[in-house]
């Protein structure tokens, strides 16, 4: 898109003249960033140069509102669990990315956040700049565990490797480095190529894993919890399982560690009925926050950790064993030393209680119906992008997963809103499979802006939106818990069909299961850019019986 062709790779040689921006972008590069997401503007003119300069070897899609920009880069981080950055103004700029940024903490997702500022001479003084906000630098501070402002021309390339270093050390997660208007085309003697920092060696305590190796061995019902934090670790929590006999609990980020098909796999209700009957938990890059603060502890119940980041294992509660890094790693060690195990198969006692459950969330029949019609058509390592509606709730319990990264759902912010952008992003970094954004009338608006963005980047990004007319979710609340006084949860929607033609999207409506089933198969054969499916919907059968259950053992 006019951008020069040919033009050469950052040299690995000695230092040359290069300003703040080169440097920045030679340094993403020199990291294998490939993208960067971005809404533009004055502050950041000169980074955008030296992204143009930068030719082929990064690729800039901008998008039509800041939180895109930033739920881009998180769904491209999602989908690939590699490094992503995006590029915003500051003040207003920053703080509409603000709700993505937040996400991405709470996901653990390595997103990086190039974030101008203004001049540096002025920058606290409150003298009204162009986008000025009261200490940018504190705010940031609040949102990342790692930031930093670019002062000059020498520091960008080793501020950008400190940064990328930061992104996936102990608990992964997002990084900001804001740079002044005049610092970014500030030049000087620079160092051509980033140094790419090595990880911090992670040495594995190898008294825990005796210890948890022991615990898990002597356990009579051991059951893993598997959270965000090993979805890179799919293989060895399943060689796991299986030597353990041990069924899998995945909901949320957790699904599609184990296979949905593997009779192991579990989400709630299910997980909570083995919580309540384990002696041994073994949670994998998991809060546990549903078994600690819903379904309850006690004396017989042994919880051992796995986790990056040393805090976290205690927070609720100290548990018997602890082991901080890697989670993959870590279970290879766990592994061998549980090598001579052997247990009887649980495949039939398994079944039986999959089917028993699965008789009870036959309640929610309606959204089972669309989701097996997806099911039919996403492929296998199809990615799936929930969303805080009637069928995405769903989906969290039901849907089948069959492979890790594979089902991007918005972890404990459940921010409504989040889902097209980052489906956006998703599609955008892994073109080779179809990527399904679902939405209800509510979360859809929040960033259908973006149909813009997909048609401008040719996304062949496929949306369903199920439209209730409503917030469907608080309207069903009002209902049933508040006496039926309804208030600020009926809405007035576009035609969805028309609105997406507008932008030049294919667009149909499906008013069934089978509908929904041939549409989808249209499509996903379309590669060259984006399609939405309005489903009109009734109001459907609350989820929340299956999701906030009550206690299931003793008192903390
Ligand atoms: C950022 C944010 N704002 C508000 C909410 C509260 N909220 C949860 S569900 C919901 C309604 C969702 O409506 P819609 O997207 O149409 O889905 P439906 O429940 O109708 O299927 C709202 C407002 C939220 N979770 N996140
Ligand atoms: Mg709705």
């Amino acid at each position: 898109m006019g951008k020069a062709k040919h033009s050469k790779p950052p040299s690995a040689d000695a230092a040359v003249r290069m300003t703040t921006a080169e440097a920045t972008v030679g340094a993403l590069i020199a990291h294998g960033i490939d993208t960067v997401y971005v809404l533009p503007g004055v502050h950041n003119d000169p980074l955008f140069d030296a992204l143009f300069k930068a030719g082929d070897h990064i690729r800039t899609v901008h998008t039509r509102h800041e939180q895109g920009a930033a739920y881009l880069a998180l769904g491209a981080a999602l989908a690939t669990g590699k490094p992503q950055v995006y590029s915003v103004v500051p003040g207003p700029g920053l703080l509409n990315s603000a709700a993505a940024l937040l996400t991405a903490y709470g996901m653990n997702a390595p997103v990086l956040a190039l974030i101008g500022q203004i001049s540096q001479s002025a920058i606290g003084r409150g003298l009204g700049h162009l986008h000025e906000i009261r200490d940018q630098a504190g705010i940031i501070a609040r949102l990342v565990d790692f930031s930093a402002r670019i002062r000059a021309p020498t520091q960008a390339a080793a501020l950008v490797a400190q940064a990328v270093r930061a992104m996936a050390t102990g608990r992964p997660g997002p990084a900001v480095l804001e740079c002044a208007i005049d610092v970014w085309d500030r030049s000087a003697l620079a160092p051509a190529i980033a140094p790419v920092l090595p990880q911090p060696p992670q040495p594995i305590d190898e008294d825990a894993i005796r210890d948890a190796a022991k615990r898990l061995a002597a356990a009579k019902r051991p059951l893993i919890v598997a959270g965000g934090g090993a979805q890179d670790a799919a293989t060895e929590v399943a060689e796991l399982s299986r030597l353990l006999q041990a069924p899998v609990l995945g909901y949320r980020r957790g699904r599609g560690v184990l296979d949905s098909r593997d009779p192991l796999s579990v989400t709630l209700p299910l997980g909570r009925e083995l919580w309540g009957e384990a002696d041994v938990v073994l949670g994998v890059g998991t809060r546990l926050f549903y078994g600690y603060t819903h379904w309850g502890i006690d004396e017989e119940l042994a919880i051992i950790r796995i986790d990056a980041d040393p805090d976290e294992p205690e927070r609720f509660a100290r548990p018997a064993v602890a082991l901080i890094g890697d989670a993959g790693p870590i279970l290879r060690r766990l592994i061998d030393a549980l090598a001579a195990h052997h247990r009887p198969s649980r495949r039939a006692d398994m079944e039986e209680r999959q089917a028993r459950m699965r008789r009870r969330l036959d309640k929610l029949a309606p959204q089972i119906g669309f989701l097996d019609a997806i099911r039919a058509e996403l492929p296998e390592d199809g990615i799936f992008v929930d969303e805080v509606t009637q069928i995405g709730f769903a989906a969290r319990l039901l849907l089948p997963v069959y492979k890790p990264r594979t089902f991007l759902s918005p972890g404990y912010q459940d921010n409504l809103g989040w889902g097209y952008a980052t489906a956006l992003g998703a599609q955008h970094a892994r073109p080779d499979v179809p990527v399904l954004s679902i939405a209800g009338d509510g979360g859809f608006l929040f960033t259908s802006n973006e149909l813009a963005t997909a048609l401008h980047h040719r996304i062949p990004l496929t949306v369903v939106v199920f439209n209730d007319g409503a917030f469907g979710n608080v309207r069903r609340t009002q209902e049933e818990q508040y006496g039926n006084r309804l208030i600020a949860s009926d809405l007035t929607n576009p035609d969805f069909v028309r609105y997406a033609e507008s932008f030049g999207a294919e667009a149909e409506r499906a008013r069934s299961p089978q509908q929904l089933r041939a549409a989808l198969q249209r499509a996903f054969k379309r590669r060259d850019g984006p399609t939405l499916i309005e489903v009109p919907v009734a109001a459907m059968p609350s989820p929340w019986e299956f999701i906030h259950m009550p206690r299931v053992r003793g008192i903390r």
